[in-house]
C-alpha cells in the first residue's frame, strides 16, 4: 500500500491524511466544485475534482471515485464515515478494481447493513439483543404476536435502515395497524426496502458503544466503551469515555459481547458495537457500525492509541500492534460536535461563510476541524464544522477543560451549536454523569 485516496471531505479526510503522512503514504483527495478551496484538498499530495456539489455526483458516485483512484495511481481507498463508508457495493467495487478497501470485509459490511441479519448473527454469537421478531415481519399479526409476548411499548424499525431513521413507537395493540402501514411506507421511501421488524421499546435507555478492532490474522480486541447518550434526532452531540457510572458487571458484559460478536462474523479493521443499556445495567445489542466513527478521538485520548494509523496497517495485512492487556483506559475524555446549526431555531442548518474563526488551545485539548476562516459552509453536506476533544486525569478535569475551550471558541458568519453545548455541560445531570438518550428531545438543555 503506497498511495491512499480518501473518498470523503471535511475533518475526517484531514484526519486520514494525517495518519497517512505518519506512515509515509502518499495521499489523494477528491472534491466537489463546492470544495475547491477546502482544507482537505490543499493538504493532500494531489486532488481530483469529481463534479458539481450534490453528493450523488461526487462523494457518493462510486464510478467517479474509482476513476479518480485509477487516474491518480492510488492503490487503496479510505471511505471515512458517512457517504459510501457502509455501502457494501462500494467495498465490493473497490476490491473488484484491484484496490484495497480500508475497512472491513464486504460480507461484514453487507451483513451488518441488514439490521435483522445483524440481530440474528449477534444473537447466535451469544450477544444479548432486545426481545423482538427474529426477522422482518410479513403482516400486522406478527407484530401483535410480538407485542403479546414481549409487552408494550414496542418499536417498529426498518430492516434496511439504522440510526433510528423511520422508527415508530407503538404503545398498544390497537395502534399497530396504522403504525405498521406508516413504518412500511417510511422504510420504503427512506431505504428502498419496505421490510420492518419489531422490538420491545426500552424507555430512556443509555447509548453505550464498544470500539472493536480486528486484524486479518484472527486477533480481535476491544478499546473499551464510549457513552453517546446526548443525541438529538439520532445525531450525537457529545460523546465520552469511559461511560460514567457504568456498573462493572455491565462494562465487562459489554466488552466481552462486543469481542464475541466481532469474532463470530469474521470482522476485520475498526468497528463499533452499539448497545442500549437500561436503568438496571442490562444491555442489548442494537447495531454494528462497520466504519471509523466521528467520535473515535475520545477512545484515542483515553487509550493513547491511533485508530486511523491502525486501520491503515491492518488494511495492509499487518498484525494488530496492540495486545488486549496493553489497551487501558487512562483518565477521561469528552468530545463535542460543533455544527453550523442554530439551536434557537430547532437546529436549523446555518450555511454561509465563516467570517471569523478562533479555535481554542490548551493542555489536554484536541481540535479536529474541517474548516478555517473564510470557509463556505454548503447546504449540500453535513454541517459538522469541527470537534473539540478534552482529556483529563478525571472526568471533572476533562469537563472543566471543555468548558474553558468552548468559552474561548469564536465562530462568526454562521450560527453554531456552541451555546447549546455550553448549556448541556452545565446541566447537573451531565455534571454527575446521569445520562440517557431522551435528554435533548425532552428539552433538558433549553
Ligand atoms: C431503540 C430504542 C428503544 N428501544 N430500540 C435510535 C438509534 C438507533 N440506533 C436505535 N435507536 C433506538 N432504538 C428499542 N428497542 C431507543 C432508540 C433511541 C436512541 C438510541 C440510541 C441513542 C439515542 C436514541 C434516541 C432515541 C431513541
Amino acid at each position: 500500500m503506497r498511495k491512499v485516496l480518501v473518498a470523503n471531505r471535511g475533518e475526517i479526510a484531514r484526519r486520514v491524511f494525517r495518519a497517512c503522512r505518519h506512515l509515509g503514504l502518499a495521499t489523494v483527495a477528491v472534491y466537489s466544485e463546492a470544495d475547491v478551496d477546502a482544507p482537505h484538498v490543499r493538504e493532500a499530495g494531489e486532488a481530483i475534482m469529481l463534479g458539481p456539489p450534490p453528493p450523488r455526483e461526487t462523494y457518493l458516485d462510486i464510478e467517479r471515485i474509482l476513476h479518480a483512484a485509477r487516474r491518480s495511481g492510488a492503490d487503496a481507498i479510505h471511505p471515512g464515515y458517512g457517504f459510501l463508508s457502509e455501502n457494501w457495493r462500494f467495498a465490493e467495487a473497490v476490491a473488484r478494481a484491484g484496490l484495497t478497501f480500508i475497512g472491513p470485509p464486504v460480507e461484514a459490511v453487507r451483513a451488518m447493513g441488514d439490521k435483522t441479519e445483524a440481530r440474528r448473527l449477534m444473537a447466535a454469537a451469544g450477544v444479548p439483543t432486545v426481545p423482538g421478531t427474529p426477522g422482518p415481519i410479513a403482516d400486522v399479526a406478527e407484530a401483535e404476536a410480538l407485542g403479546a409476548r414481549a409487552g408494550y411499548p414496542v418499536v417498529l424499525k426498518a430492516a434496511g435502515g439504522g440510526g433510528g431513521i423511520g422508527m415508530v413507537r407503538v404503545d398498544k395493540a390497537g395502534d399497530l395497524a396504522t403504525a405498521f402501514a406508516s413504518a412500511t411506507r417510511r422504510a420504503q421511501s427512506a431505504f428502498g426496502n419496505a421490510a420492518i421488524y419489531v422490538e420491545r421499546y426500552l424507555e430512556r435507555p443509555r447509548h453505550v458503544e464498544v470500539q472493536v478492532f480486528a486484524d486479518t490474522h484472527g486477533t480481535v480486541v476491544h478499546l473499551h466503551e464510549r457513552e453517546c447518550s446526548i443525541q438529538r434526532r439520532h445525531q450525537k452531540l457529545i460523546e465520552e469515555s469511559p461511560a460514567p457510572n457504568l456498573p462493572a458487571a455491565t462494562k465487562r458484559g459489554l466488552v466481552d459481547a462486543a469481542v464475541a460478536g466481532a469474532r463470530a462474523i469474521g470482522y476485520v479493521n475498526a468497528g463499533t458495537m452499539e448497545f442500549l443499556v437500561d436503568a438496571s445495567g442490562g444491555f442489548y445489542f442494537l447495531e454494528m457500525n462497520t466504519r471509523i466513527q466521528v467520535e473515535h478521538p475520545v477512545t484515542e485520548e483515553v487509550t493513547g492509541l491511533d485508530l486511523v494509523v491502525e486501520q491503515l496497517r491492518v488494511a495492509a495485512g499487518e498484525r494488530l500492534s496492540w495486545r488486549q492487556e496493553d489497551i487501558v483506559q487512562r483518565g477521561a475524555a469528552i468530545e463535542v460536535r460543533v455544527y453550523a446549526e442554530d439551536p434557537d431555531k430547532n437546529f436549523l442548518p446555518s450555511p454561509g461563510t465563516i467570517t471569523r474563526l478562533e479555535m481554542p488551545a490548551g493542555e489536554g485539548l484536541r481540535v479536529e476541524s474541517g474548516v478555517e476562516s473564510g470557509s463556505v459552509v454548503s447546504v449540500h453536506y453535513d454541517p459538522l464544522l469541527f470537534k473539540l476533544v478534552a482529556r483529563g486525569a478525571s472526568r471533572d478535569e476533562a469537563l472543566g477543560r471543555m468548558r474553558t475551550a468552548l468559552g474561548a471558541t469564536v465562530v462568526e458568519g454562521v450560527r453554531t451549536t456552541i451555546p447549546f453545548l455550553r448549556k448541556a455541560l452545565e446541566h447537573p445531570d451531565v455534571r454527575r454523569g446521569a445520562l440517557h438518550t431522551q435528554m435533548v428531545d425532552q428539552g433538558a438543555f433549553r
